[in-house]
């Protein structure tokens, strides 16, 4: 192995050393803790660890870097105290996730490290955000983030790297090719000649390195970096490397052939360092000896004070309050110039505050000012989505906004909902909020893993918040098919960590975007394609927020209660004015995750006969959700059972005919009916 010092002094090249012995060393030590049954799982990176020092080393401290589960190296090399590394791996509530993720699975915002999740892949288009971040505030930075060969098949790769050329972010992307993805062969994971090769098709720089070598890692990454920051480009580097052990400590390495580990062995990053080092005369053999003696008693000490850590205290007010991020300012709701009243003592809904200076606007033109002046109110807020640049959206929601606020913060985004949701995440790491607008709530598939996996769950998994509103065109009625039509709020309102609202007029249209937007935590926001242009109402000319959380009284009655929300608010308001002989008391719910249980309570005490309401099929909607609570909690207030009003349990159909069918307004009647003459 050829080691080229360039102009390294012999003190950076011994720093460098211990570096590199570091992680080798700890790693010998948690296999044998492995053995003991002391930590439960563990991905060895022997014999790469020259790519994660040497990368780590290069990057400034306060660059961020996205590590995998091999990249022991990252960790050390931040400087990281083992002791408190050591909590993590038992665990332990002392460790950085408090015990709620295992090994690699965690960030320190202190360190500039974002802990991957399991999937690999979306650790790639949180970097993109970083970068983007950077870009913006002229920081001479870029940000660092790994894959290994295996994770380079997986769509989000190919996304990641598509944005961070389109765009041109400073992001430095690196290939760990090891020869396997578990137990499968680089021949069974890509057909191209060499990884690095992908560079040209997204019109970008690359290089492959020998991985082993710190020196060249090193040197590579420094001029890369400085390359990345200079030209306002990304980059693509393949390191060559080997997994010397198994994919984990479990699965064995029978798959592996046995002359390969004698070839690779011989390449040993940390042996061959050495003996560069000894040939070059910068260490002598009894030095380097002194080294490792002091780095076992470093991470002797260390796992000392690391297994002193005392037993769980598991503690589930500290669980539940954890999923979500504390809003740090007050939280206004603006009714007047001159008046700012806190949203705590606000006791009317403030959808039916006639205001003074509210006009008659339509629902799209609640979203458009809510957007429009939190643009204005928020400089370090950005706007991302297909087509809402120059074209104004598919909507037009945003027309005019890039003449206004440059294209800058108003992104048009290649067609890469995964990437944008995961750069609008890298954003928030770097204190910028985001939004993303899904050209239709249908195509939260194609980004569901990092909406589901990332934004949902960080704040809980490592305290850093996703300051990220996904904006969901949803809805029927339009006759758009499976696929430009459906809802899909259940989808997340079973997961812990998303916000979800859903606002049925005009004046909650803004005020709850708004109070999406301030809200620190990921708010997916569902708006209904068939209000946006049907529905009018007065909207405050003011900046002001709806609280989320909160549901709306829209009709008190006596005989039945409808509570439901979105276009299902308007059915049931329909219905109530073409029945006057029907006294009905209509809830709106407004936020579907956190639910308003007071306001359910009340509305099932108002008349003791509930009908949900929805335009979601009927298995697994919300619906089913709620008649569960007040079965739970109202039972003795009931006068009749439960019942759920939703559209038909098949995709939602094209043709009109059969659309109208499949809407649960074709059967509210029946089931209004039903209630009453039980
Ligand atoms: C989306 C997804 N699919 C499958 C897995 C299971 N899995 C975990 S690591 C791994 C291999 C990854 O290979 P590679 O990207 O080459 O990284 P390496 O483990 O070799 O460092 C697999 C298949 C996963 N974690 N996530």
């Amino acid at each position: 192995m050829q080691f080229h010092r360039k102009d390294l002094t012999d003190n950076e090249l011994v720093s460098i050393y211990k570096g590199i012995l570091l992680p080798r060393m700890i790693e010998e030590k948690m296999l044998v803790l492995l053995r003991q049954g002391k930590i439960s799982k563990w991905f060895s990176g022997i014999g790469q660890e020259a790519i994660a020092v040497g990368a780590t080393m290069a990057m400034q401290q306060n660059e961020w870097i996205m590590p995998l589960h091999r990249n022991l190296g990252v960790f050390t090399s931040r400087k990281m105290p083992l002791s408190k590394l050591f909590m993590q791996w038992q665990g332990n509530k002392e460790g950085y996730s408090k015990g709620r993720e295992r090994s690699f699975h965690f960030g320190s915002k202190e360190h500039y490290v974002c802990g991957m999740i399991s999937h690999l892949g979306p650790q790639m288009a949180i970097a993109d955000g970083v970068a983007l971040a950077y870009k913006l505030r002229n920081d001479e930075k870029a940000s660092l983030v790994f894959t290994g060969d295996g994770g380079t098949s997986e769509g989000d790769f190919h996304e990641a790297l598509n944005i961070a050329a389109v765009w041109d972010l400073p992001v430095i992307f690196i290939i760990e090719n090891n020869g396997y993805g578990l137990s499968t062969p680089t021949s069974e994971q890509y057909r191209c000649k060499n990884l690095v090769d992908k560079a040209i098709g997204y019109g970008i720089e690359g290089i492959q390195i020998d991985g082993n070598n710190i020196l060249s890692v090193y040197d590579t990454i420094k001029g890369v970096r400085d390359y990345c920051i200079k030209n306002q480009k990304p980059y693509l580097i393949e390191c060559m490397t080997f997994r010397m052990r198994g994919h984990e400590e479990a699965s064995g390495v029978k798959y592996v052939p046995p002359e390969m580990f004698e070839q690779w062995g011989k390449r040993d990053p940390v042996k061959n360092y050495e003996d560069y080092l000894i040939s070059e005369s910068v260490l002598t053999a009894s030095q380097l000896e002194n080294i490792k003696a002091e780095t076992k008693s470093y991470i002797e000490t260390e796992l000392k004070i690391g297994s002193q850590a005392g037993p769980m205290e598991v503690n589930t007010e500290e669980e539940l309050n954890d999923v979500y991020a504390e809003r740090k300012d007050t939280g206004y709701l603006i009714l007047d110039k001159s008046l700012q009243v806190p949203a705590s003592q606000i006791q009317q809904p403030v959808s039916s505050i006639r205001h003074p200076e509210a006009s008659e606007k339509r629902f799209i033109d609640g979203i458009k000012e809510a957007l429009h002046q939190s643009m204005i109110k928020h400089p370090n807020l950005i706007i991302m989505g297909q087509d809402i640049a120059e074209y104004g959206g598919a909507f037009k929601i945003t027309e005019g906004f890039v003449k206004e606020f440059g294209k800058a913060r108003i992104r048009n985004t290649p067609i890469c909902e995964s990437a944008v949701v995961g750069a609008a995440l890298g954003l928030s790491l770097e204190g910028y909020k985001a939004i993303m607008e899904m050209q239709f709530a249908d195509f939260a598939t194609v980004g569901f893993n990092q909406i589901i996996n990332n934004l949902a769950k960080i704040y809980y998994r490592w305290g850093q918040n996703a300051d990220v509103v996904v904006r969901m065109p949803t809805g029927g009625g339009v006759g758009a098919g499976p696929f430009h039509s459906q809802s899909n709020e259940a989808w997340f309102t079973h997961t812990p960590g998303l916000k979800v609202v859903y606002p049925s007029t005009p004046a909650d249209a803004k005020g709850l975007l708004i109070a999406a937007i301030n809200d620190p935590n990921p708010v997916l926001y569902f708006e209904h394609k068939a209000l946006y242009r049907s529905v009018s109402g007065p909207v405050p000319e003011e900046y002001y927020e709806v609280e989320i959380g909160k549901a709306r009284l829209v009709t008190s009655g006596d005989d039945i209660s409808i509570i439901t929300y979105g276009a299902g608010v308007h059915w049931a308001m329909d219905y109530a004015k073409n029945h006057p002989d029907i006294s009905i008391h209509i809830l709106d719910l407004r936020t579907l995750l956190p639910l308003d249980y007071d306001a359910i309570k009340e509305a099932v005490a108002a008349t003791g006969k509930v009908l949900l309401l929805h335009e979601d099929t009927l298995i697994g909607g919300i619906g089913g959700e709620i008649a569960a609570w007040i079965a739970e909690n109202c039972f003795d207030q009931l006068d009749a059972p439960v019942m759920r009003c939703a559209s038909l349990d098949t995709p939602i159909p094209f043709n009109m005919e059969l659309e109208k069918n499949f809407m649960a307004y074709s059967r509210l009647d029946e089931y209004v009916q039903k209630l009453i003459g039980y």
